[in-house]
């Protein structure tokens, strides 16, 4: 018995250990043995109420209420979760049967802090029918967030608590997809200690005549590794700071964007013949990963499949692939490899709206063309199959990037399965927002993150805004056009390496994107941007890599990183007189020196730090002072800088 109990809990940790997701394999069932787990307790306990039979638990429900304030029901179940179940999110789901006669009599899975601050979602019989019934509780003021009638007596019910928010979905078959039921914050009462629990509730019954519910298939899952877990998982991509992104397709042979030319400039029939022709005899896996090497970058994410559909691998799933052009050879075997043997993490960027497969519903940007014989679960298949085709043949990845999610068809539902799907195929992947819903536009922010709402933000052809708790990345080209484009106009050097800069001083990512010419090179001026960007910060770099933001926030000023007792700052912008002010750090300034040649001059008072710069000594990227400090830059609070302009 005891060996059964233990084994639960072990589940349980097993799944905060790995990233396992909600919808995972069997967990131990709880109800198998003569009593309950360890921890489990009754409130209001009546034994002669409830029981073990058949794998399930039995509650024969009584009279008595937990909705509001009387707090009376008997035989209420609390169970204890592990202790960092709440910040990694708890995914909750228990089925119920029962055949309810009395007005509200019901039977519920909670989220529970105490008899006053809880969620509910249950089966219970609302004017005469079956309802699955969602409500809050906080101070023991109530609130239904939703009713929804059903002709069953049996249906499984789903809690999902992330980031203070909880979601409740049900379903009646076990194939069948969740439904959402509703949405509200997470009751936590304030100054409170309490703890969050699972509970079962069975209440409102019949006096005379009680039935006895059914509660089976409980599951209690974290949603997503803890946060140490996934910034350890996370780690490499964190300290690498730089990658390099890679548009590329059919598409450069007309010069116009793979994104959204594809029946705009280039007629349909003709887009998706350019194919036929792609032939770039001078590519040379190598060289790209040279390049990004060179540069200072250390990941690269080639586009596997963009929004028009191509494939740059042989897919099995498709004919529209790089194996039927002239070219024939698998442009993503021979990058992953090169990448590989030179240290660089090999990742993809994979469009999840496909405007050329007959299955994706929308044939054009903007949705304006519906294809006439659409699918979209038998194109979500398709999704599947592809990336795991190319963890399977190119993986381990770094990233699988995600795009195209905005469009109608992908649902939230649709993200969370293939964020879990993907993490079950590879454990250690790291996967953008975009995998699901809820990007605020271009600034690429999920405001809102839910269960696997994707490892980290993506602001693109934005600086993010500065943030150490949401990992960022920004994704940002090189010219105007992700695709190549001839002649396109090129940021300066200053301008590339200053929003490497900025960036990294808000803790964020850079993904600057190339687009390779038709002929399989990357545009000889691009390269030599590139490798000024490698040149400049193999000298000054020190403050970039395994840094992090802050504390003084990026601006007009300039940026900083941190490491551990070294604040590192990157001056750009300055008063006409040579002298800047900076805001105090609260913490003294042990040592300095400038990186850059010259002399510097740093005086810590209290107005700030003074820093006296000859205007001949400045760098014209950015001048690059380090400090001292006489503890842990990265706990010192970031602070904004005023423009030393003004
Ligand atoms: O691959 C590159 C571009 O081709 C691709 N994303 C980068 C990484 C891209 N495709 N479309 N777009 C960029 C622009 C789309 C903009 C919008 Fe929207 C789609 C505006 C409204 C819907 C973005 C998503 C802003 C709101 C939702």
């Amino acid at each position: 018995m005891k060996k059964r109990v233990n084994k639960f809990l072990i589940v349980v940790l097993m799944a905060l250990i790995g990233n396992v997701s909600a919808d995972g394999g069997q967990k131990e069932n709880p109800f198998t043995g003569g009593s309950l787990p360890d921890g489990w307790t009754w409130k209001r306990a009546n034994p002669e109420a409830w029981r073990l039979r058949d794998g399930g638990l039995e509650v024969k429900i009584e009279p008595g209420n937990m909705w509001g304030s009387k707090n009376d029901a008997k035989n209420v179940l609390l169970i204890p979760i592990a202790e960092d179940l709440q910040e990694s999110g708890a995914d909750l789901q228990a089925t119920f049967e029962n055949s309810p006669t009395w007005r509200w009599e019901q039977v519920d899975l909670v989220w529970y802090y105490r008899d006053s601050h809880m969620v509910k979602i249950g089966l219970e019989l609302v004017k005469g029918r079956n309802s699955v019934v969602m409500g809050r509780e906080e101070n023991d003021r109530t609130r239904t967030i939703k009713i929804i009638p059903i002709e069953q007596d049996r249906v499984t019910v789903r809690l999902r608590v992330t980031a203070g928010q909880v979601r409740g979905y049900y379903r009646l078959g076990p194939e069948d997809n969740w439904t959402d039921v509703g949405i509200c914050e997470e009751p936590r009462p304030t100054g409170g200690s309490d703890k969050a629990k699972v509970s079962i509730q069975c209440y409102q019954g019949d006096p005379q005549n009680p039935h006895w519910a059914r509660i089976t298939e409980l599951k209690i899952d974290s949603v997503t590794a803890t946060k140490a877990q996934r910034d350890a998982r996370m780690r490499w991509w964190r300290e690498g700071r730089f990658g390099m992104f890679v548009h590329w397709g059919p598409v450069s042979l007309k010069g116009t964007e793979i994104g959204w030319s594809r029946g705009k400039q280039v007629p349909t029939e003709q887009y998706d013949l350019l194919y036929k022709q792609f032939n770039p005899t001078e590519f040379d896996a190598e060289e790209w990963v040279g390049v990004a090497k060179d540069a200072g970058m250390k990941y690269l994410v080639l586009t596997s499949k963009h929004h028009d559909g191509f494939c740059l691998w042989p897919s099995k799933y498709t004919d529209y692939h790089i194996g039927n052009t002239p070219f024939k050879r698998d442009v993503m075997k021979e990058l992953s490899e090169a990448c590989r043997e030179n240290g660089i993490r090999f990742c993809t960027y994979h469009s999840i709206c496909d405007w050329y497969h007959p299955d994706y519903p929308l044939g054009s940007p903007g949705g304006r063309t519906v294809k006439p014989t659409h699918n979209m679960p038998r194109y979500y298949q398709y999704l599947k199959n592809q990336t795991k085709e190319i963890v399977d043949n190119y993986g381990p990845l770094g990233i699988m990037w995600f795009d195209g999610e905005w469009e109608k068809p992908w649902t939230r539902e649709y993200g969370n399965e293939l964020y879990s799907y993907l993490m079950k195929i590879q454990p250690n992947l790291i996967i953008n927002n975009r995998v699901s819903k809820g990007r605020h536009g271009m600034a690429g922010t999920t405001k809102e993150v839910h269960l696997n709402s994707g490892d980290y933000d993506t602001p693109e052809q934005q600086i993010g805004g500065f943030n150490r708790e949401r990992p960022w990345e920004t994704c940002m080209t090189i010219c105007r056009q992700w695709a190549w484009k001839p002649n396109d106009q090129m940021k300066s050097a200053t301008e590339c390496i200053q929003t490497l800069l900025r960036t990294v001083g808000g803790d964020g990512n850079l993904l600057f994107n190339v687009g390779p010419m038709p002929d399989g090179r990357i545009e000889p001026r691009q390269v030599e941007r590139l490798k000024e960007m490698g040149t400049w910060l193999r000298k000054y770099g020190d403050g970039v890599y395994a840094t992090r933001g802050g504390p003084l926030k990026p601006g007009k000023w300039g940026a900083s990183t941190c490491r551990d007792n070294k604040v590192y700052l990157y001056l750009m912008n300055w008063r006409d007189d040579g002298n800047l002010l900076l805001p105090g750090i609260g913490r003294k300034i042990i040592s300095y020196r400038i990186l850059s040649a010259g002399e510097v001059l740093v005086k810590q008072s209290g107005d700030g730090i003074e820093i006296h710069l000859q205007s001949s000594d400045r760098d014209k990227i950015a001048t690059v002072v380090e400090l001292t400090v006489d503890g842990k830059a990265f706990s010192i609070d970031p602070a904004e800088v005023a423009d030393p302009t003004i």
